[in-house]
């Protein structure tokens, strides 16, 4: 049997540190250092996940015991009905990855975007897959609308060339999202290539019946920009934005909320609605109020 003598000081001081992978109830945090342990949450603190700053203690040598989460500045999830999926914790930046092949779900980076308004931190388009020259040109036309709304959309390669991202992610800690697919990870791979995150063709990822990526991995790309890669998804639930928050997820139907005949016009069908007359008026995107009632709609009008 081997014993591992731990001095008891290590033992009972705890200690900061950042999570960079989250498995269920098994973390990997990261210290000042750099070193790296393999922690356990212990009773029903709620979730933890990529990006918190933790307090650990450790138990054994290359063990630790999450004590505390500290508190976060921001935290990006994702809800429905029934359960609440953590994204990224203490994050600057949200990038939402798309491409022309496989094709991309629109309503998904409405609610990408309007996640990161709730949360007031930026967004960012990539329209991943520039290579593939003629389904991008198709694409990028239908995208321009979000670049008009005032958002960066970047137009690369993964495969060719990822140096237009640089500027972008300098000084953020930025988390990477979109479906299956997309091209996150290859896009890791290609700003960090000692990450090696695997890769795959969407068919061979759903013939497996999973996603490529199963868990989020937070990378360092220098000392103050920080990239967290997550599993794609198809759906990106909003149930915990009440109604009444939702249109400030809509970054242009700020100037007219509060406009409306109605005070508490959600601008599905009520005389008199502000943002009726901007789209009117060709100053909202139909698009845009269309997504919105869509999302509206799907979750019923009695909460407010
Ligand atoms: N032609 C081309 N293919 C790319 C590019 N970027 C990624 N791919 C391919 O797209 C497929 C999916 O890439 P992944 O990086 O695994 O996609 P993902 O978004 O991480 O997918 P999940 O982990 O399932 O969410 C792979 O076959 C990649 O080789 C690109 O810039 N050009
Ligand atoms: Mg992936
Ligand atoms: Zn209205």
């Amino acid at each position: 049997m081997s014993f591992v003598y731990s001095p008891s000081s290590e033992l009972s001081l705890p200690i900061l540190g950042q999570i960079v992978a989250a498995f269920g109830r098994r973390f990997l945090v990261e210290f000042a250092g750099g070193e790296i342990l393999s922690c356990v949450m212990r009773g029903k603190k709620g979730g933890a996940v990529c990006g918190d700053q933790v307090e650990i203690q450790r138990t054994t040598f290359g063990q630790g015991v999450i004590k505390t989460i500290l508190p976060r500045s921001v935290l990006m999830y994702r809800s429905d009905a029934f359960c609440e999926k953590l994204i990224a914790a203490n994050i600057t930046q949200v990038v939402i990855v798309v491409a022309a092949v496989p094709s991309f779900d629109e309503e998904l980076i409405n609610r990408c975007l309007a996640a990161a308004e709730d949360q007031s931190i930026k967004a960012l388009i990539i329209l991943n897959k520039a290579d593939l020259i003629e389904p991008t040109r198709a694409v990028a036309t239908s995208l321009s609308l979000y670049r008009e709304l005032g958002y960066t959309l970047l137009q690369l390669s993964a495969k060719m060339d990822v140096a237009p991202l640089l500027p972008y992610l300098q000084g953020h800690l930025s988390v990477l999202v979109g479906q299956s697919g997309m091209g996150k990870s290859t896009l890791i791979n290609a700003l960090i290539p000692a990450a090696d995150r695997d890769t795959a063709e969407i068919s061979v990822a759903l013939d497996a019946g999973r996603h490529t990526t199963t868990h989020s991995r937070l990378y360092h790309l220098n000392k103050s920009s920080h990239v967290i890669d997550s599993p794609g998804m198809q759906e990106f639930g909003l149930h915990h934005i009440n109604n009444t928050s939702l249109a400030w997820g809509f970054i242009e139907f700020h100037p007219y909320i509060g406009q409306c005949k109605f005070r508490d016009c959600l601008h599905i069908s009520e005389p008199g609605c502000a943002l009726v007359w901007a789209v009117q008026e060709r100053k909202i995107d139909i698009r845009r109020l269309g997504f919105y009632r869509k999302l509206i709609a799907s979750r019923g009008t009695s909460l407010r």
